[in-house]
C-alpha cells in the first residue's frame, strides 16, 4: 500500500519540491494550506500548479490547535512534513510576535496532536543553520552550540527542542534537518538569491535600472532546494530518528553570488548593484558554512548541485519568467 505523507508549507519552495518527490515514490500527498490559498489559487498555489490534481489540499491554520488535531485524525498520516513556517529573516525583526506565534505554537500543535491522535507518525522539523546565528565554531556540526541572532532563528531553536524533546518524551518517530540556506528557481523573491537573479533578468530586458541590497560580504552556505528535500526524506526513513545538518561544505557571500549572476548575462554587477544602508539587518548573521559528514555518512546524502549551477539554473529560469511574463 502506498505511503501517506503530511506536508505544512506546501505552498514554498520546498513544499513544492518535496510534493514531486513523494509522488515520483508513490505517496499519497496531502498538504496544509491556508483558506485564502483555495480562495485564491492562480496565484498562492502557483508552484503547486502542474500537480494540483495529483494532491488533497485541506484548509487549515497552524494557529488553531483544533483544526490541525481535525486533519491528522482524518488523514492519519505515515510521515509529517512540517515545513510551515514565517521563514523570512528580516522580517521577523518587524513583527516578532507573529513570527513566534506561528514558528513555535505550529510546531507544538502539530507535535501534540500527533503524540495523542496518530502516535506512530513520523514527524520531520525544518530547523535552520539560523540557529547557529553568531556562529561558536566553523564550520557548524549537530554539536555546534545554538546562537541565533533573529526572532526567526530563536523560534527555530525553540521548535528543534520540542521536536527533540517529543522524541526523547514520548518515544515518537521526531527529527529536525537543520538545513543551511537553499535556493531554487521557486525561491520566493524576496530572498537575496532570487532578488539578484530576477534584477539581473529584468536589467537584461531593461525593465530595471539597478539593484538596491544590504550586505555584500554576508557568506552563506547555498544549496539547491531539490537536493536538500531529498535529505527530508531520508531522515523520516531510517531505523532511528536523528537530527542531521544539511550543507554543501561550501561558501560564498552575496557578492560573489551578485558578481556570478550578472556574469552569467555579460554584465558587471559593479555597474548595478547600489548599497542600501536601512537593507542591513539589526543584527545579521555574518557567515554560515555547514559540516554535513553525518548525513554523507550515515543517510549517504549528498548535493548533486554546485553553487555555479545553482546561480545558471536560477539564472536562466528568471530569463524565462521575464521574458514569459514580462515583469
Ligand atoms: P517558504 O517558501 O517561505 O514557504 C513557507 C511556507 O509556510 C508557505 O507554504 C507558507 O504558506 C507557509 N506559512 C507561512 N506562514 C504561515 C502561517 N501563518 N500559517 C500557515 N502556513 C504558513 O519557505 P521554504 O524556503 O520552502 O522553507 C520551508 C521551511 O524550511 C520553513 O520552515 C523554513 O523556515 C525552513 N528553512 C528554509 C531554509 C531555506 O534556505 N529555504 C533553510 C532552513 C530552514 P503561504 O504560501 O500561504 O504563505
Ligand atoms: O539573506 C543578505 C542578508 O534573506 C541572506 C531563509 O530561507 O536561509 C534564509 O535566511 C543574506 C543575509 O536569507 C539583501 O543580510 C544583503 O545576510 O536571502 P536571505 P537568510 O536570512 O540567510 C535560512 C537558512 C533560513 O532558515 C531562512 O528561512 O543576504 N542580504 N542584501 C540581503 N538579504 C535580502 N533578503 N535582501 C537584500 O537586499
Amino acid at each position: 500500500m502506498s505511503k501517506k505523507a503530511l506536508i505544512t508549507g506546501i505552498t514554498g519552495q520546498d513544499g513544492s519540491y518535496l510534493t514531486e518527490f513523494l509522488l515520483k515514490k508513490k505517496y499519497k500527498v496531502h498538504g496544509i494550506v491556508r483558506r485564502v490559498a483555495l480562495e485564491d489559487g492562480n496565484h498562492r498555489l502557483w508552484r503547486l500548479r502542474h500537480i494540483l490534481k495529483k494532491i488533497t489540499l485541506h484548509p487549515a491554520s497552524l494557529e488553531s490547535y483544533a483544526s490541525l488535531v481535525k486533519i491528522i485524525t482524518r488523514t492519519k498520516p505515515d510521515e509529517v512534513y512540517h515545513l510551515g513556517a514565517q521563514s523570512y529573516v528580516d522580517y521577523s525583526f518587524k513583527d516578532e510576535f507573529s513570527t513566534l506565534n506561528t514558528n513555535i505554537n505550529g510546531t507544538h500543535y502539530i507535535l501534540s496532536a500527533i503524540k495523542e491522535f496518530s502516535p506512530k507518525t513520523k514527524f520531520y522539523f525544518a530547523g535552520s543553520s539560523e540557529m547557529f546565528g553568531k556562529v561558536r565554531e566553523v564550520p557548524q556540526s549537530e554539536k555546534t552550540p545554538f546562537y541565533p541572532r533573529s526572532v526567526y532563528g530563536i523560534s527555530k531553536v525553540a521548535g528543534y527542542d520540542l521536536t527533540r524533546n517529543y522524541r526523547e518524551a514520548y518515544n515518537m518517530y521526531c527529527c529536525s534537518g537543520i538545513l543551511f540556506n537553499h535556493e531554487s528557481p521557486r525561491r520566493g523573491f524576496e530572498f537575496v538569491t532570487r532578488k539578484i537573479t530576477h534584477a539581473v533578468a529584468r536589467i537584461k530586458f531593461g525593465l530595471q535600472k539597478d539593484l538596491e541590497l544590504g550586505n555584500l560580504d554576508a557568506k552563506r552556505d547555498w544549496g539547491h532546494a531539490e537536493d536538500y528535500v531529498r535529505a527530508m526524506w531520508l531522515m523520516l526513513n531510517q531505523r532511528v530518528p536523528k537530527d542531521y545538518v544539511i550543507s554543501t561544505g561550501k561558501q560564498f557571500s552575496v557578492k560573489e553570488f551578485a558578481k556570478l549572476a550578472f556574469e552569467l548575462v555579460g554584465l558587471d554587477y559593479k555597474k548595478y548593484v547600489k548599497i542600501q544602508k536601512n537593507l542591513y539587518r539589526p543584527s545579521e548573521v555574518r557567515s554560515l558554512l555547514g559540516n554535513c559528514n553525518k548525513a554523507r555518512k550515515e543517510l549517504n546524502w549528498k548535493p548533486k548541485y554546485n553553487f555555479k549551477e545553482l546561480v545558471a539554473d536560477m539564472v536562466k529560469a528568471d530569463l524565462e519568467f521575464v521574458k514569459k511574463e514580462g515583469y
